[in-house]
């Protein structure tokens, strides 16, 4: 698998409960490394092309409503297999049937504000990366 990077984001409602510190120690913990991170608002613009494979789902406005309600943290992490591995932590979309222990399990409040997102893919992590940091803001591992 090798080394990769990956796409994270602590969503409003985490940041919002104060569970960052939690977030990035379990990411820690599990021996991935933080490769880039900023505090930011993510704009509507940026956010509808982020989310564009979902344009046409019900939920698609209610979701970028949801993400550009408050800060996010947005990160680079980076390790071996790291999207996989970050998809565990994160436990599955729902956080109702995410597996205990899971960020979505501990933090999630709703389908809709899971606490986290991470890219699903090489070509997402890629794709999402380059909307939200430039090459130079990430450091090489
Ligand atoms: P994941 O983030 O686990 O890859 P996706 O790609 O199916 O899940 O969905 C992207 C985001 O859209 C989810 N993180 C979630 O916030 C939101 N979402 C997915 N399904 C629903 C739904 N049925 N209702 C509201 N929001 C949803």
């Amino acid at each position: 698998m090798g080394i990769e990077k990956t796409f994270s984001i602590i969503k409003p409602n985490a940041v919002k409960k104060g569970v960052i510190g939690d977030i990035v120690k379990q990411f820690e913990d599990s021996g991935l490394r933080i490769a880039a991170m900023k505090l930011t608002s993510i704009s509507k613009d940026k956010c509808e092309l982020f989310y564009a494979e979902h344009k046409e789902r019900p939920f698609f406005g209610e979701l970028v409503s949801f993400m550009t309600s408050g800060p996010v943290v947005m990160m680079c992490l980076a390790g071996e297999g790291a999207i996989l591995k970050n998809r565990e932590i994160m436990g599955a979309t729902d956080p109702k049937k995410a597996n205990p222990g899971t960020l979505r399990a501990k933090h999630g409040d709703s389908v809709g504000e899971n606490a986290v997102h991470g890219s699903d893919s090489p070509e997402s992590a890629a794709r999402e990366l380059a909307i939200f940091f430039d090459k130079h803001e990430m450091i090489n591992l």
